[in-house]
């Protein structure tokens, strides 16, 4: 009998906590060996020799199809997925968000819907209520059990967004019953006073939707749903933190011993307000929220996301074609929020992140793999490489250098943000569960390969 489907041979492995070469044996889709000079001569052989071998990518913060303003992310299920393992990552937690008289279970049934058969990487779903009432509440725990363990709430967005009375009845019920609660926090009223206010004096272009949430906007609600989640005596999770105002709060919290955990981005750590000035309708672009702020706060993000006062990079991928920004072509405010980045996440971390000595390989693994598969209860299925774990596994070329082009790219959109933009270190061979389904840029998996991921309890790190 076959002892290995394939083994990963002479590679420089990187994991969370270390560095070594060897080899890796596969067989029926798991890790099952890990050490020198493994042999089986009918094993396919994967050369990584003088490359990194490290657990796929997991990105928890993605919008494929997303409804947003009268229309829908342009990335689906497919073509996200397919682009994200194009760029290094095995996994993608998505948002699926509730609609109005919706149940939890009819939410993530929607969701499946959308995913099962599509997907090309394993996936998890999060649970985005918008619409709170007793029945929902009372629907969590089933959820939680049904691999369901995670829920965020908008702090912000007319018809999304939900009050402190309802963040703090989720908090406290999501915590009970053994799941994590995560917020997107702007504050509502301050934006909503601010985009009439620009409107009123005809500051209607890209760049104002920039203005109407100004960093404040997003700490102060941070600070608020952490004060919360104290008063609750819950964690909590703060999704994409684009700024020193709210990764403050984090890190005040979380000195002062608070479970308090987060994330950024690689739009808040690469781009800046200065994207809003290019010409025209291009600043429509970088319209995401929160939006791009002053570079003033990179050194603080990066420091942020060294330090681990945030603990890992998601995208927050949620991409629209120019035609569909052009909906808010006489005003900010209609333009529909959001930008692709899944396909660039490894790459523009290792590039700014190792490359800019901004921290080392452990943490590169860390906050691109290891602390989302820990936070989101998929830990030690994904996020390493160990005995036993799914072999979800990028190939990581360090000497590889490109210059970003939207030509590179699988994401379904006529840009990309980081256009432009000089990469050193590319992922080369993507593996999931055994299987090569990306290489040298070019996608070799298979449409619905994808499998849902019943997640477990998260971890708090
Ligand atoms: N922010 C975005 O930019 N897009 C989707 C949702 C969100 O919160
Ligand atoms: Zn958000
Ligand atoms: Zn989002």
């Amino acid at each position: 009998m076959r002892k290995f489907d394939s083994i990963i041979k002479s590679g420089t492995i990187i994991t969370a906590a270390d560095t070594f070469e060897g080899d890796i044996g596969i067989k029926d889709e798991k890790i099952i060996q890990i050490g020198l000079n493994l042999e089986d001569k009918e094993a396919k052989i994967i050369d990584a020799k003088g490359k990194y071998v490290m657990p796929g990518g997991i990105d928890p913060h993605t919008h494929m199809d997303m409804p947003f303003g009268g229309t829908h992310a342009s990335d689906d299920f497919n073509t996200g997925t397919v682009a994200a393992a194009c760029g290094g990552t095995t996994t993608i937690v998505d948002f699926s968000i509730q609609s109005k008289g919706k149940t939890l279970k009819e939410t993530a049934a929607i969701w499946r819907e959308k995913a099962d058969g599509n997907a090309v990487i394993d996936y998890g779903i999060h649970l985005n209520i918008t619409d709170m009432n007793d029945d929902i509440l009372e629907e969590i725990p089933t959820m939680i059990k049904e691999g369901y363990p995670s829920f965020k709430l908008f702090m912000t967005y007319d018809g999304m967004r939900v009050t402190d009375y309802i963040l703090m009845k989720t908090l406290k019920k999501v915590h009970e019953n053994g799941g994590l609660t995560s917020v997107h926090a702007e504050n509502y009223h301050a934006i909503k006073y601010f985009t009439e206010k620009l409107k009123a004096e005809g500051k209607v272009e890209p760049k104002y939707h920039a203005v109407s949430r100004p960093d404040i906007v997003e700490g102060e609600a941070a600070g608020r749903a952490i004060k919360l989640a104290k008063l609750c005596g819950t964690p909590l999770y703060i999704v994409h933190n684009s700024c020193e105002e709210s990764a403050s709060e984090i890190k005040r919290a979380r000195e002062a011993g608070y479970p308090i955990m987060g994330e950024t981005c690689p739009q808040y750590l690469v781009l800046s307000y200065d994207n809003y000035e290019e010409p025209g309708f291009e600043g429509a672009k970088y319209v995401m929220s929160p939006p791009l702020r002053n570079k003033s706060n990179w050194p603080y993000m990066w420091k942020a996301l060294a330090k681990n006062t945030v603990q890992l990079v998601a995208t927050d991928h949620c991409p629209f074609f120019m035609k569909q920004k052009e909906l808010g072509k006489e005003f900010f405010g209609k333009i529909p929020n959001g930008a692709p980045g899944v396909e660039l996440r490894m790459a523009l971390m290792y590039t700014y992140g190792v490359g800019g000595n901004n921290f080392d390989l452990q943490r590169f693994v860390q906050i691109t793999s290891t602390n989302a598969a820990k936070i989101f209860g998929m830990y030690p299925k994904k996020g390493t490489i160990a005995v036993g774990s799914d072999a979800d596994i990028v190939i990581f070329n360090p000497h590889i250098e490109k210059t970003v082009t939207k030509e590179m790219l699988h994401e379904n959109v006529d840009y990309t943000p980081y256009e432009g933009m000089k990469l050193k270190g590319y992922p080369e061979v993507t593996i999931s569960r055994g299987k090569v389904i990306a290489e040298n840029g070019k996608f070799t998996g298979e449409k619905g390969y994808g499998k849902f991921i019943k997640r477990k309890a998260p971890m708090i790190i």
